[in-house]
């Protein structure tokens, strides 16, 4: 382990489009390792032609894809972020502060920089879930896809969801925890141009994810 490295994990579904531009925001001491998870575009080839480590991750999900990255973080703090272009990865050190200050975790919220980034739907469900996580006591105003967390304490809290329910179980997993959450504001912006939506921007992907987030609220 390297004390002062800091990984940063990019669950990657063809998003050959994207990557030169999220890996060039990557700001100096952190590493990206870049979670391939079944690309059929040259995703993996790209990413590691622009130095960031590339693990491959058979099943299908972003739950899967943010496990293993994990599992081959080496450093002590382990940051997570779309690999779309949607996110700013030079803002990551912010929230890495926030745990140097003493949080346990530390996400960003999600402030569209236009009006069409984020549709309706997808945000009226976020601000949904992030409501019955404030009743339960967790300060959130998102269910955020970028986070920077110490890699040992994210292992022992043992998040079992594979799909995308992940974000929200990590989310509910901390608050029985007791973590200190820490959230900054974040620039979210559309996904780089030439890359195609599959979540938000589509019923299907807009069902799946309703679907893998009401399975982990239920339990
Ligand atoms: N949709 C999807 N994304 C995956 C998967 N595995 C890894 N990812 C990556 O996970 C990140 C988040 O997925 P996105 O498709 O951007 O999800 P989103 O931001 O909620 O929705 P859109 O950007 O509108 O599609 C991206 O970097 C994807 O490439 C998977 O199985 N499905
Ligand atoms: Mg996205």
């Amino acid at each position: 382990m390297t004390d002062d490295r800091i990984d940063v994990v990019l669950p990657c579904l063809n998003e050959a489009g994207a990557l030169p531009i999220v890996l060039h925001a990557l700001p100096p001491g952190y590493r990206a390792i870049v979670v391939d998870n079944g690309s059929t575009d040259d995703s993996p080839r790209i990413a590691e032609r622009l130095g960031a480590h590339v693990v491959h991750e058979k099943r299908r999900g972003y739950g899967a894809a943010v496990h293993t990255g994990l599992e081959c973080a080496t450093a002590g703090i382990v940051c997570f972020a779309d690999a779309d272009g949607s996110l700013d990865l030079a803002e990551l050190p912010k929230l890495v502060a926030a745990l140097h200050d003493g949080a346990d975790l530390a996400v960003g919220r999600r402030v569209p920089t236009s009006r069409d980034v984020w549709p309706w739907h997808a945000r009226a469900g976020n601000l949904l879930l992030a409501s019955l996580l404030r009743r339960r006591g967790l300060p959130v105003r998102d269910i955020a896809p970028l986070r920077a967390v110490r890699r040992a304490s994210l292992l022992d809290l043992g998040i079992t969801d594979r799909a995308f329910g992940y974000p929200l179980e990590l989310l509910i997993k901390a608050q029985r925890a007791d973590w200190r959450v820490s959230e900054f504001d974040v620039s979210y912006g559309a996904r780089a141009k030439g890359t195609k939506s599959k979540v938000s921007g589509s019923v299907r992907g807009t069902v799946r994810a309703v679907r893998d987030m009401s399975r982990v609220l239920a339990r």
